[in-house]
C-alpha cells in the first residue's frame, strides 16, 4: 500500500519516512537531555580518552532512547552512536547519532550543546537534524529538500567571507596543541576571526544558519559532524567529503564546511588547496 504525504499527492518515500522520524526523535531526545541538563548536579561525570573527554548517564540514556526507537521502527537500518557503537543494517540507511554533542559545555552548565542525528545513504549524509533545546532551535535538512531552522528556510549569503565573518574552529586531544595553534595563527593572519563553543554539530548548524561562515576541525567523528554537513550543503554551502564507507565511518577525519564565499580560504586553511 502506498502512503501519501498529508497535503501532497506524492507517495511517502524512504527518505521522507526517516526524515519525519529523525525530527520527532531529535525533539523527544533533546527534551530528555534538557531535563538532565537542568539537574546536572546529580550526574556522575566520567572521563573517556582524557580528562577533557567527559561523559555521563545522560549521554548513554539519550542515545539508548534514540537507538531503541529506530530499531523498533526501522529494524533493517544500521545505527552508529557515540556511546554504544555501530550496529550494521541491510537497508542501505545508517543512523549516525551523537546524543549530546558538546558534552563538556553540558556538564559545565554552558548551553552550547545539542542532539545530532544524521542518516547516511549512498556514501553521504542524506538527513541532518540538530536540536538545541536551550535555544529552542530545531535545524532540519534532507537531501534535495533544503535546510530549515524552526521551519524557516536557510539560504547562505555568498558575500560573507573569512574576512568579514566568524569561522568556527574545533579541537581535541587527537590533534597536537602546536597544530591547533598554527591553525588559529593562519586564520588570524588571513584576516579571519575564530570562535569555539565545544560542539562541532552546533557550530556546523550555525554555518547553515549563516551565523558562522565556515567550520574546520582537523579531527572529528562522524556522529559530531555528518548532520551538520547535510544542513550546510542543503542551505547552499559545501563540505569536503567525509569518509563514511565501511569501517571509515567509525574513524575520525577532518571536517571542512562553509558557505560559497569562504571555500578557497577555508580549504587553504585546512591544507586542501
Ligand atoms: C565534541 C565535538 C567537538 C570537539 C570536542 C568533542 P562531544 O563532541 O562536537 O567538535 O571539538 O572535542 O569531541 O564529545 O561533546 O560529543
Amino acid at each position: 500500500m502506498t502512503m501519501v504525504n498529508p497535503g501532497t499527492t506524492s507517495p511517502e518515500t524512504s527518505l521522507d519516512k526517516r526524515f519525519a522520524l529523525a525530527k520527532t526523535l531529535a525533539q523527544e531526545a533533546s527534551a530528555m537531555a534538557l531535563d538532565y541538563f537542568n539537574r546536572r548536579d546529580t550526574l556522575v561525570i566520567e572521563t573517556k580518552r582524557d580528562m577533557q573527554d567527559v561523559v555521563s548517564i545522560a549521554d548513554r540514556n539519550v542515545e539508548k532512547v534514540i537507538r531503541d526507537r529506530v530499531a523498533a521502527m526501522l529494524p533493517e537500518d544500521g545505527f552508529l552512536g557515540e556511546e554504544f557503537g555501530h550496529t550494521e543494517g541491510d537497508s542501505g540507511y545508517t543512523w549516525v547519532v551523537d546524543p549530546i554533542d558538546g558534552t563538556a559545555p553540558f556538564v559545565n552548565g554552558i548551553p552550547s550543546w545539542c542532539v545530532s542525528i544524521a542518516v547516511v545513504h549512498g556514501g553521504e549524509p542524506v538527513i541532518g537534524v540538530i536540536s538545541a533545546p536551550c535555544q529552542n532551535e530545531l535545524y532540519a535538512a534532507a537531501l534535495g529538500n533544503g535546510a530549515k531552522l524552526n521551519g524557516r528556510v536557510l539560504t547562505l549569503d555568498p558575500s560573507r567571507t573569512m574576512q568579514n565573518a566568524l569561522t568556527g574552529i574545533g579541537s581535541n586531544s587527537h590533534v597536537s596543541p602546536e597544530t591547533v595553534a598554527d591553525i588559529v595563527k593562519r586564520l588570524l593572519a588571513a584576516g579571519g576571526n575564530m570562535i569555539r563553543n565545544g560542539s562541532g554539530a552546533l557550530m556546523l548548524a550555525y554555518v547553515a544558519a549563516g551565523r558562522l561562515v565556515g567550520y574546520y576541525e582537523p579531527y572529528i567523528h562522524a556522529w559530531d559532524c555528518l548532520a551538520g554537513c547535510c544542513l550546510v550543503k542543503e542551505a547552499g554551502g559545501w563540505y569536503h567529503p567525509f569518509p563514511v564507507d565501511g569501517d571509515k565511518l567509525t574513524k575520525g577525519a577532518p571536517v571542512v564546511a562553509g558557505g560559497p564565499g569562504v571555500r578557497a580560504d577555508l580549504e587553504r586553511l585546512a591544507g586542501l588547496a
